[in-house]
């Protein structure tokens, strides 16, 4: 049976609760994520579940603690804004907010369908919760970084995080916004890297090297931290210490397993566009539940 969710904490700062509790809360949730992002993708007949997965403890941990997010009021304008640079990862981005209030779990049912406002890219006009469009690698940091300027320039308190896949570092557009956020120092902004040194088709070392990458960001201005991209603590840790104010943009170099949670999945690249068989829909499954009852 499917476990029940429930949305963000709004009762009260996420941040207030013991770190243990909080760990316990994103780890469920992902758990929940990950078990119905597969769900979709099997249901559709396509999906990217290697980088879905390999995000998937990152949006949880954001979604389900950090964001000061309200579904209620969806386009609030104090709201910190997440934007999916990575966007073919929809599986994570709309299982999150569905599991955060967006819209009803059902509709996850329709992802990909005609008709459906679950497309396989974001659309900011179907869905609420969704802030810019994205697909096309390269343009959700450059959004990010004009979100974040504005906020500066009205010295609103709102932050902004952007998750951007390492192959997607290779878009220059990236470097052009990253220059930008350094030279204005938009400490209100926060780019999560998914390391998983894969891209569509091999390691983006064999394509196009990043190394040395915390290097490159430091050098257009930005505080860089490397954090265990699985680890919902060490997450936690990382983006409590994104509170304002800062001077710098940050960096968090996330380093993630490709497919993370699917044993035949983990480090494939041919896993980035794939399609589960029955029998790798339940063992993946089985391996679903083993997790969660450690
Ligand atoms: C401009 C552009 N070129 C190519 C693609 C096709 N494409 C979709 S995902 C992807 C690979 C992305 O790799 P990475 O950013 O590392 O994502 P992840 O490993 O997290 O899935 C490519 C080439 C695209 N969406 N946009
Ligand atoms: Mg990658």
């Amino acid at each position: 049976m499917m476990e029940q969710v429930d949305g963000p904490r709004r009762d009260a700062a996420a941040s207030a609760y013991p770190n243990d509790t909080r760990v316990k809360h994103v780890r469920e949730r992902a758990g929940w994520m990950r078990r119905r992002l597969l769900k979709m993708i099997v249901d559709a007949g396509q999906g990217h579940p290697g980088g879905d997965l390999s995000a998937t403890d990152i949006v949880a941990t954001l979604y389900f603690d950090i964001l000061r997010i309200d579904p209620v009021d969806p386009t609030a304008a104090g709201r910190d804004r997440f934007v999916m640079s990575k966007g073919h990862c929809t599986g994570a981005l709309y299982t999150a907010l569905s599991g955060a209030g967006f819209f009803a779990e059902a509709e996850l049912d329709t992802y990909l369908k005609p008709q459906s406002r679950l497309n396989g890219h974001p659309n900011r006009t179907y869905l609420p919760g969704v802030e810019t469009n994205t697909g096309p690698l390269g343009h959700g940091l450059p959004v990010a970084t004009g979100i974040a300027v504005a906020g500066q320039i009205d010295d609103a308190g709102f932050r902004v995080f952007a998750l951007t896949g390492d192959g997607e570092l290779q878009e220059g557009s990236m470097w052009e916004a990253a220059m930008f956020a350094g030279h204005r120092g938009l400490g209100n902004l926060t780019v999560i890297v998914d390391r998983n040194g894969l891209q569509q088709g091999a390691r983006t070392e064999d394509t196009n090297a990043l190394e040395p990458l915390a290097d490159k960001w430091r050098a257009f201005g930005w505080e860089v931290v490397g954090v265990d991209g699985h680890d919902h603590a060490s997450l936690l840790a990382a983006f409590d210490d994104a509170a304002l104010p800062r001077s710098k943009p940050r960096c968090i170099i996330a380093e993630t397993v490709k497919g993370k949670g699917i044993s035949f999945m983990e480090h494939q690249a041919a896993w980035h566009h794939g399609l589960p068989n029955a029998d790798q829909f339940a063992l993946a499954n089985g391996e679903f539940d083993m997790d969660m009852a450690r």
